[in-house]
């Protein structure tokens, strides 16, 4: 039995390349669709195979994790391309993609695109969501320059100490500039942009399929933008957790299971009292909860 990892799925193909880098085209076994099991890009299989275009997709291993909308399997880090204009900067946004990510035990990168194209006072405004982001943890990316060829010399040194060995997606709404950054990162990737599929007469959606490309020693996928993120998996008590600096201090709170709502004694509300949590993240915060708690039960 060979081993490898999906990195392309296609028109019901599976393409899966082993370490020597050799990549084989599959079907699924039989049995996956029998027992509502779907092969994802970024699994690890057992396949079989005597040549380049018939083998078959025996068995997965395990998943570290995995996400719906882009479907993939066994993500290390996440990249929120947010951009500053056409689509405009969105903390409420931006914070419901964080959440996504800690959920599913991901580690955020934020990557703020089009800074080059904005006055310098969203700039400054920027600065301050970045303080506040960087305070929490996350590395923030946002790059001030105009030239692109200094733009893709300054993207390339920051990003790769964060790729090695990590299986990376970049997300964030369409238009935000996913597919220009992985560009910018390796021109030969040659990915469709909005400004190409213009000229070629295509949609909004510019992205397609789910693909993984090697880039500085990880693997990166290009995905399809999406605005709508719901939260249909995650229970109210687990929201908190998905903010690193509630977490932190939660246990503090008076009632075990306190969701800094409406209790007396909580530790979350008192720390964005005193300044130490940002308040629009608490409001974010709330928002999603408030979502949570008005979903209608599933049977
Ligand atoms: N000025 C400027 N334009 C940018 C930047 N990044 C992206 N763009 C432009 O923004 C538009 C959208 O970029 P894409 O890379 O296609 O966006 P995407 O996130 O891949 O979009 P989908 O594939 O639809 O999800 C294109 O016209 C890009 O040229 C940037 O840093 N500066
Ligand atoms: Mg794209
Ligand atoms: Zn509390």
């Amino acid at each position: 039995m060979q081993e490898g990892q999906i990195t392309k799925a296609l028109s019901g193909f599976y393409y899966i390349t082993d370490d020597k880098g050799v990549t084989y085209q599959t079907r699924a076994r039989g049995i996956f669709r029998k027992d509502g099991i779907t092969p994802l890009v970024g699994d690890y299989v057992y396949f079989e195979s005597d040549n380049l275009e018939e083998g078959t997709l025996v068995e997965i291993k395990p998943r570290k994790n995995e996400l719906a909308r882009p479907p993939i399997a066994n993500v290390d880090t996440g990249v929120v391309v947010t951009s500053v204009v056409g689509p405009n900067f969105s903390d409420q946004l931006l914070d419901r993609f964080l959440v996504m990510l800690e959920y599913k035990n991901i580690d955020p990168i934020i990557y703020i695109s089009k800074l080059d194209v904005v006055d310098e006072e969203i700039v400054e405004e920027i600065k301050t969501y970045q303080a506040v982001y960087e305070e929490i943890g996350y590395p923030v990316i946002a790059l001030n320059v105009k030239e692109v060829e200094d733009l893709k010399e300054e993207i390339k040194k920051t990003f790769k100490n964060y790729f090695e060995d990590r299986l990376v997606v970049f997300i964030g709404q369409s238009g935000a500039g996913k597919s220009t950054l992985l560009n910018y990162l390796n021109p030969e990737f040659d990915l469709i942009t909005a400004e190409t599929s213009k000229s070629l007469g295509r949609g909004k959606h510019t992205t397609r399929h789910v693909e993984l490309y090697p880039l500085l020693g990880g693997l990166f996928a290009d995905t399809p933008g999406f605005s709508a993120l719901t939260f249909a998996e995650i229970e109210k008590e687990e929201i908190s957790s998905c903010f690193p600096e509630m977490r932190k201090i939660s246990s503090q709170c008076k009632f075990r299971g306190c969701l800094h709502q409406n209790e007396p004694k909580c530790a979350v509300k008192d720390a964005v009292e005193e300044g130490l949590i940002a308040k629009f993240r608490y409001a974010n915060y709330l928002q999603i909860l408030t979502e949570i708690q008005n979903r209608k039960p599933m049977y």
